[in-house]
């Protein structure tokens, strides 16, 4: 019962960490909602109060005067233009962010980059946003999670006296085990395998004295 108890749970939890991976694909619209992919943004604080995950999408929507270069950290902290990984110059344009860690952008237009219009994303693994989601799918568990939690003191009551064989209905089989010698007793601790094996023993021991006596 706790075995199947505990799979439900498990593919429940599977199954709400899977839903929320597909809600966390998220598209970011560079310096939304108070602003854009422009020099009045303050894109540094636009990116900081965002979470990009791995998977998630940078959308920069921009006007025929700017575009976006993905650049190196040393292009981006001097504003480089020279070299960029990429460009683009027809918005909106979208980047996937596939990977973790930190890609640079800025504007190619002469002094924008200067004026502040470049970003740091910062992405990280899509598994470290799931643990507050998954506060959630926790909340529906402390019902079975209760009961899980009491068969492990083995102190408790109803659970504990079935695994002692040695209390009544289990007991009938291991009196012939008596005869033969301390073998039966180790076996205790696992009742379904040794009980078979205790009456095979017990059959073999008395076909066993069954033969001497005839001879
Ligand atoms: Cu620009």
């Amino acid at each position: 019962m706790a075995l199947a108890m505990t799979t439900k749970i498990l593919m429940s939890i599977v199954a709400t960490a899977m839903l929320i991976e597909l809600a966390l694909a998220v598209d970011h619209s560079v310096g939304a909602s108070s602003g854009g992919w422009d020099t009045s943004t303050d894109l540094g604080s636009w990116a900081s109060l965002e979470t990009f995950t791995v998977g998630d999408n940078l959308v920069f929507s921009y006007t025929p005067n700017h575009n976006v270069l993905e650049v190196s950290k040393d292009d981006y902290d001097s504003c480089s233009t020279s070299s960029p990984i990429s460009s683009n110059s027809l918005a909106p344009t979208t980047i996937a962010l596939s990977d973790e860690g930190s890609r640079y952008f800025i504007c190619g237009t002469p002094g924008h980059c200067d004026q502040g219009m470049k970003v740091e994303i910062k992405t990280v693994a899509a598994a470290s946003p799931a643990p507050p989601t998954a506060t959630t799918p926790s909340s529906p568990a402390p019902p079975t999670a209760t009961t899980p939690a009491s068969p492990t003191p083995p102190t408790a009551t109803t659970p504990a006296s079935p695994t002692p064989p040695e209390s009544t209905t289990p007991s009938p089989p291991s009196p012939p085990a008596s005869t033969t010698p301390g073998t039966p007793v180790p076996a205790n601790p696992s009742p379904p395998p040794s009980s078979a094996e205790t009456v095979k023993m017990t059959v073999v021991s008395m076909m066993g004295l069954g033969l001497l006596m005839m001879i």
